[in-house]
């Protein structure tokens, strides 16, 4: 099982869109294991981007990511990681095709709605980020044998 950061970002807070974002990831079958909301400080806006200081989207990025509170999710299930980004679809909505969350739900070229860690490395990193230890929480999903095939003994 891996588990994976995602963070509905101020535009999808704003825009009333936390519900039905965490339902696409619930409804195809991940296990939350830790959510919050936050008011995302600059010092964490830095070191969460530090693999994207320099470039020249940055500055912009950091002031919206600052700018309105967030809601913070580790979502957990076998490929999570990259399940997840193609279900947020392509950087930005103008481009993410239609049934990704990117493609339904926005338009903008610098808005994007959701931010999904891009590699187990960035997971690990960034899940350390913005949640302490003790906050996520592990716990056996009752209907889990209904998501996983798991008569092998491992999840399938
Ligand atoms: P993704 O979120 O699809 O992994 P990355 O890793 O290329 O996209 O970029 C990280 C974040 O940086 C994006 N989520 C987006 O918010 C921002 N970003 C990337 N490119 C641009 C750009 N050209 N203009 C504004 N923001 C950008």
């Amino acid at each position: 099982m891996e588990t994976t950061l995602i963070i509905l970002k101020p535009d999808a807070v704003q825009r009333s869109l936390i519900g039905r974002i965490i339902g696409r990831f619930e409804d195809k079958g991940f296990q939350i294991v830790g959510v919050k909301m936050m008011l995302i400080d600059q010092a964490l806006a830095e070191r969460h981007y530090e693999p994207h200081r320099g470039k020249g989207f940055y500055d912009g990025l950091i002031k919206f990511m600052t700018s309105s509170p967030v809601v913070v999710l580790a979502i957990r299930g076998i490929g999570a990681i990259e399940i997840s980004r193609k279900m947020m679809g392509a950087t930005f909505g103008a481009d993410a095709l239609p049934g990704t969350i990117r493609g339904d739900f926005g338009v903008s070229n610098s808005f994007n709605l959701v931010h999904g860690s891009d590699s187990a490395e960035s997971a690990r990193r960034e899940l350390g980020l913005f949640f302490g230890s003790g906050e996520l929480l592990d716990h056996v999903r009752a209907v889990e044998g209904w998501v996983y095939d798991l008569s092998s003994g491992t999840p399938e």
